[in-house]
């Protein structure tokens, strides 16, 4: 067992020279290149080399808070077990991590560095057309492989315990359901919206549906999430797609994964001011759900419970699953626009009323996807995505 530190640039390069057991006449550098909210993340490569490998470390706390928000890092030994879970059902699409340390809360994961953030590519206007499909693909198969569609009672339950995550996953229930639907002091509400949080935070009806989200998130157990899809923990390339980030991941609604990366896309749809990229964003949502709804079908029909593998039955728990995901979408775009931690689509708008007009359409778009889950098909989203 190793004593844990706080890892600099010298220990990634020690560890990530142990891990891939590169020998000791290699020369390496190591930089810190992290930008995520929670961990520390450092790139050590060979001089002049472009690709080497990816050191992710836990520190004890959330690092875009300080240590006032103290963390387990046994979160990073629940990431790496989940990214791995992940990678035997979806390889293509998961990122590899080729070791991991428990004591030192560090793992060693593949170097991505020929692909682009897409969060980031959707900011410069670059589309990645197979994006949505890929990312429909790898969900279907990290969700059914994890569910009752291929695990029997026993095994489901069993994954449940193993994948535990109770730390990580109280403050996603926190920041999803929680803060952003009242006037909580780790939000970080603008002032020109002031009164559009303050009309929300009054909206009873819209708590009500919330509170059956938020409770759902605690008890409907579906599948593996990965806890956290947003477009940055997204990586892509020319056909390529790489999924990265599952400290968020364990057992929950299938729902919630697919909402989060639905709110994203339409996240960015309101940061845009012009109708084609909001018009391509709707149409990445469609293809995301439809490529999800397909794989989904296939992997699901071929489960050896004739009950769930009945073709009916996978209709209508891939409708309750839109629904449900129509509900997460909403409360990830308000918690983007009013929680604690916003997305650099809109907070980088350099024109304070195009800002504040993109988080209105957000929050409006958000709370429609919650109030309307049951009468909006894929093909509808754009009437009320688009005003
Ligand atoms: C306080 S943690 C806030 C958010 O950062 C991560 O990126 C997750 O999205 C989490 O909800
Ligand atoms: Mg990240
Ligand atoms: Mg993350
Ligand atoms: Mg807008």
């Amino acid at each position: 067992m190793r004593q844990y530190r706080i890892f600099n640039q010298e220990d990634a390069v020690a560890y990530a020279r142990e891990a891939a057991q590169l020998g000791p006449e290699l020369v390496l550098q190591g930089a810190e290149i992290g930008d995520g909210n929670l961990n520390q993340v450092f790139k050590v490569c060979q001089p002049g080399q472009v690709t080497g490998w990816i050191v992710k470390q836990a520190l004890p706390y959330i690092r875009c808070i300080g240590d006032s928000w103290p963390l387990t890092r046994d979160r990073a030994r629940i990431e790496a077990e989940i990214l791995l879970q992940h990678g035997q059902c979806c390889p293509e699409f998961t990122v590899a991590v080729l070791h991991h340390d428990a004591s030192l809360s560090a793992m060693l994961l593949e170097d991505l560095s020929e692909l682009q953030v897409w969060r980031q590519a959707l900011l410069n206007g670059e589309h990645f057309a197979d994006a949505p499909v890929q990312l429909g693909e790898y969900l279907a198969q990290v969700h059914v492989h994890s569910s009752d569609f291929r695990l029997d009672y026993q095994a489901q339950q069993a994954a449940r315990i193993q994948f535990a995550n109770p730390e990580l996953m109280s403050i996603s229930e926190a920041v999803y359901f929680v803060d952003p639907f009242c006037d909580h002091e780790r939000n970080n509400v603008a002032a020109g919206i002031r009164n559009d949080a303050e009309l929300l935070w009054a909206d009873q009806a819209l708590k009500v549906r919330v509170a059956k989200l938020k409770h759902d998130f605690r008890c409907k157990g579906q599948a593996l999430l990965h806890g956290d899809l947003h477009t940055g923990s997204v990586m892509v390339g020319a056909g390529k797609l790489k999924v990265i980030d599952a400290e968020f991941g364990g057992y929950g609604p299938m729902g919630f994964d697919v909402g989060v990366l639905i709110a994203n896309l339409l996240l960015n749809l309101c940061s845009q001011n012009s109708p084609p990229p909001q018009r391509q964003r709707i149409k990445d949502v469609q293809a995301f759900w439809q490529s999800f709804h397909a794989q989904f079908f296939l992997l699901a029909s071929q489960t050896a419970d004739p009950a769930l593998a009945e073709p009916d039955y996978i209709t209508v728990f891939l409708r309750q699953v839109w629904q449900d995901a129509l509900g997460y979408a909403g409360c990830e775009m308000i918690r983007r626009t009013l929680g604690v931690a916003h997305v650099a689509d809109i907070d980088n708008i350099a024109d304070p009323e195009q800002k504040i007009a993109s988080q209105r359409h957000a929050l409006a778009l958000g709370r429609a996807l919650i109030m309307h889950a049951e009468q909006l098909d894929d093909a509808e989203l754009e009437k009320i995505a688009l005003g």
